[in-house]
């Protein structure tokens, strides 16, 4: 078998150069290529990186390891791209506990079958995307989840709620965790591909403030493509409590990512093209972009004086920079900033550079003057640390520290930021503490309880889209690589590879004791209220029902009943032709007993909770019997809970 030189394989954990560089050549190239003609910009000098040696075993592991039957100390909430899940991992073990449906189609859960819900998967959806979709099934059936942030109060994780963004369709969603499950999901109108999202953090949630990031026509009907002057950018807060949305601000630019301070005034966005092209060539044409500051009351008190353009029944302001506008201000960027990440010091913002090497940190003390036009919107800068190639996103341990990953220099780059700021005052100190390889091209990174006021400084996870040589390969498509790195002792150590399926961009880590699901439904959950509704209608008692209640000629709904290991119907006949709707109760009573309902040759699968009503309606057009089955295992005697759907034939 003949040697390429790059099967040299190093000892774990470390990376040959000559393999870092030929990543630099694929992943990193047409990023660098697009970056010819800005001008040379200067690698970090910074000599203070630490290859991540390989630790022996058991020490790797004593630090991660949550022995059997011990709990992890924090809930890991991950986003999963265009898989369009988000996923519950235990930190540190990086074990990964459960999935939550939200944007995507799964079959395990019934999600997108069951009548729940494809009502939360329709409801919210603009008229016209309604109509188009009535054709085809009703429901999308894929999303691409970048962004997944908890609810607020007062400046910390509250574990009421998820939010979450899709790109690839237009939407919001929020989960409930209590239950765990998405409970509203709405389609934001007068806006395309909806990206950077954060919750408001001060005084509560509140809004949920999010990006579109691709300027689209307004109106969108077909007859714009070229003038590009009637493409628009909208900023959107959506009202968390109520999903609707609350306002919109127009911008020049595309947004990209956001966040919010600690006092409840503003919100941030970096936001690219201010070119405002829609090809690459020119989005990144200019040397300079924004990152847009919103402020929060004066966008309020417009809304409330009627101060605004309703569009698609949103109210919607001019924030644009040649409106001169009180709601925003546009502080200079060097081209394509990306992440956008509020320092737990309340003070500090912090933008990344992408195509530029550096971090740009803003004070927030100085927003009232800028306002005020006291100050020019560069005075807010106070730092501007050099980092290395391809700063995308930062994170903080909440002791003045940040934790920036370099995409195209594939590292994490610790820095302080008292240091930075005293080293762009003009003091010769270094800010830079500490740089380790990750593997490889990191995205975002996220520290425990990193973007609240109680980050805690111990672990910090960077998710890599690269993972090569880390794991057995395969085939083509390989695991993203999500790293663990311990930073408790105010140092990084890398501890942990992870593979996760795509494509997780973002994730966000939440002491164990803010999340407290429960183990059963309460008989009163609104999920099924439609359920309740329909059984009070056709005098049904859900808990004990075994029943077939027709309700016209060619429309019959069936109730039943499951507990281990039976349903309490083993028959029933509907006639062909039959739309036919089948309510479930799962009365079990018992931690974990879920029940499931699959209808053979039909498509149908159901998860059917303990204490939960759920639903599915189908047409019966195939004569004949039909088998159901439980497909959770509940009991010894799982596999005989079935039962036989006779359709007949209609002779009329
Ligand atoms: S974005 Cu993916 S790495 Cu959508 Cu938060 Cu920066
Ligand atoms: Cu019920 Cu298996």
């Amino acid at each position: 078998m003949s040697k390429r030189p790059d099967d040299e394989k190093p000892a774990p954990g470390i990376l040959a150069p000559s393999r870092r560089g030929l990543l630099g050549g694929t992943a990193g190239g047409a990023v660098l290529a697009g970056l010819a003609g800005l001008g040379a910009f200067s690698l970090s000098a910074c000599d203070n990186t630490t290859k991540t040696a390989p630790k022996s075993k058991s020490e790797a592991r004593s630090k991660t390891e949550v022995a059997p039957g011990q709990l992890d100390d924090y809930y890991g909430f991950w986003s999963s791209g265009q898989t369009g899940e988000i996923r519950i991992f235990g930190v540190p073990s990086m074990r990964e506990l459960m999935r939550i449906p939200v944007f995507n189609y799964d079959g395990a859960r019934g999600y997108g079958i069951s009548n729940p819900s494809r009502r939360i998967l329709s409801e919210g959806l603009l008229p016209e995307t309604k109509a188009s979709l009535e054709k085809k099934g009703g429901i999308f059936l894929n999303g691409d989840l970048h962004h997944p942030h908890m609810s607020f109060t007062d400046g910390t994780y509250d574990g009421r709620y998820l939010f979450a963004n899709d790109k690839a369709n237009t939407r919001i969603a929020r989960v409930r965790c209590d239950i765990m499950r998405v409970d509203k999901i709405i389609e934001i109108p007068n806006a395309s591909d909806m990206h950077g999202m954060r919750p408001q953090k001060y005084p509560r949630t509140g809004y949920v403030f999010i990006n579109s990031e691709h300027r689209v026509p307004i109106p969108n009907d077909g007859t714009i493509l070229d003038d590009a002057s009637k493409y628009k950018c909208v900023f959107t807060a959506v009202d968390g409590d109520k999903m609707e949305v609350a306002w919109q601000v127009l911008v020049d630019g595309n947004l990209d990512n956001c966040d919010a301070d600690y006092e409840g005034k503003y919100a941030f966005s970096t936001c690219y093209n201010s070119e405002e092209a829609t090809d690459l060539a020119g989005m990144t044409a200019s040397e300079q972009d924004w990152v847009v500051v919103f402020d929060i009351a004066a966008i309020e008190a417009a809304v409330k004086r009627g101060d605004y353009v309703e569009m698609s029944g949103v109210p919607v302001l001019d924030g644009r920079k040649a409106a001169n506008s009180p709601f925003t201000r546009y502080i200079p960027i060097s081209t394509s900033p990306h992440g956008c990440n509020m320092a737990p010091d309340k003070i500090h913002l912090v933008i990344n550079g992408k195509l530029s090497p550096t971090v740009t940190v803003i004070d927030v003390r100085r927003l009232p003057d800028l306002f005020a036009d006291k100050i020019k919107p560069r005075d807010a800068v106070v730092a501007e640390p050099e980092l290395g190639l391809g700063p995308l996103h930062t994170a903080f341990d909440g002791k003045g520290n940040a934790f920036t990953t370099l995409f195209l220099d594939s590292q994490v780059a610790m820095w302080n930021i008292e240091k930075a700021v005293r080293a762009f005052a003009g003091e010769q100190v270094d800010p830079i503490i500490q740089k380790i390889d990750v593997h490889y091209q990191p995205g975002h990174n996220h520290t425990s309880m990193g973007e609240t006021k109680e980050a805690d400084g111990k672990w910090l996870v960077s998710l890599n889209k690269f993972s090569k040589d880390r794991f057995l390969n395969v085939g083509p498509l390989k695991p993203e690589n999500d790293q663990l790195i311990d930073i408790s002792g105010g140092r990084m150590e890398l501890v942990h590879d992870g593979p996760t399926y795509c494509e997780p961009h973002d994730c966000i880590i939440v002491r164990a004791d803010i999340v407290n699901p429960r183990a059963t439904f309460s008989r009163d959950d609104p999920y099924f209220a439609v359920e309740r509704e329909w059984a009070k209608e056709d005098g049904v008692d859900l808990e004990t029902a075994a029943t077939v209640v027709r309700k016209g000629p060619n429309k019959v709904r069936v109730y039943m009943h499951s507990v281990a290991p039976t349903f309490s119907l083993s028959e029933f006949k509907v006639k062909e032709g039959d739309e036919v709707t089948i309510i479930i109760t799962n009365i079990d009573d018992v931690d974990d007993l879920t029940h499931g309902f699959t209808l053979g040759r039909h498509g149908i699968a159901l998860e059917i909770a303990p204490q939960e009503t759920t639903s599915v309606t189908f047409v019966a057009d195939r004569p004949g019997v039909h088998w159901y089955y439980c497909q959770f295992f509940c009991h010894a005697l799982h596999m005989e809970m079935r039962g036989r759907m006779l359709v007949e034939p209609r002779t009329a």
